[in-house]
């Protein structure tokens, strides 16, 4: 039931430590992923006028998420929809956390444009098996990597560190938040209204739902099933794809 998400940043400061994983409970979903970020420590005036670059050991690509205060946590809208879909339960045991909302600063940072995948993950541990659920094969080179642990994706970032020269880590949970909601203050980074899902992420939809009439889905149909190659959808203002959705964060 639960999944969390992997992709990558790099900060201007080298910044060790203080990794922490954003996870949240959702329904439908049976898959257990992890997720991970990575950050770089390089000299780049160059690249911050650039916006984006390429990393060569990996090709991943990362943009430049300016740095900036945002409101961190659950706000009234969300705990509303939250307390809806998960019962009073599951949310005091998994969402209280996120309370109360409070103001957050962030320096700017590097973060990978996708999540990341199985291809970029194989450049490091080459046999991976992001396996396969109910039938749907989960291990294309550009479906996001998946059944790897938390420390599995810290020491991905310290490979890529060492491969790349470059200072490379999992992101905290307010540089996380503060990428993914991209300067918004709605409940996603596309709005309020669900019925846009699909545009922006891959969710469970309708084409899951036909496969498992079970589930609760949003009433829209994104076409993927399981995990869609990273960045099928609408990215977000700062150019980071699939930050809800797919991989679950
Ligand atoms: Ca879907
Ligand atoms: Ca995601």
């Amino acid at each position: 039931m639960l999944t969390v998400l992997t992709t990558c940043i790099i900060l201007w400061t080298f910044a060790q430590g203080n990794l922490s994983v954003y996870c949240r409970i959702l329904s439908g979903l049976t898959v257990c992923t992890i997720v991970f970020y990575l950050l770089l420590m390089i000299p780049l005036p160059v690249l911050a006028a650039a916006r984006s670059f390429t990393e060569t050991a990996t090709g991943m690509e990362f943009v430049w998420v300016p740095g900036g205060s945002f409101q961190m946590g659950q706000t009234a809208p969300e705990t509303k929809i939250l307390v809806k879909a998960m019962g009073e339960d599951k949310f005091a045991k998994y969402c209280l956390s996120e309370l109360p909302c409070h103001q957050v600063r962030v320096d700017g940072f590097w973060m990978s444009k996708y999540e990341v995948t199985n291809g970029q993950y194989r450049c490091y541990k080459a046999n991976h098996d992001s396996k396969a659920f109910r039938g749907h094969s989960l291990n294309d080179d550009k479906q996001p990597v998946v059944e790897v642990t938390f420390d599995d994706a810290a020491q991905y970032a310290a490979w890529l560190t060492k491969k790349s020269g470059m200072a490379c880590r999992l992101p905290t949970e307010a540089e996380w938040e503060y990428a993914c909601r991209a300067g918004t203050t709605t409940v996603c980074f596309w709005g309020d209204d669900s019925e846009l899902a699909c545009a922006y992420a891959n969710v469970g939809d309708l084409s899951a739902k036909k496969e498992w009439p079970v589930w609760i889905t949003h009433e829209c149909d994104d076409g993927a099933v399981v995990t869609a190659p990273v960045g099928s959808f609408m990215p977000n203002a700062f150019g980071l794809y699939d930050m809800l959705g797919n991989v679950w964060e």
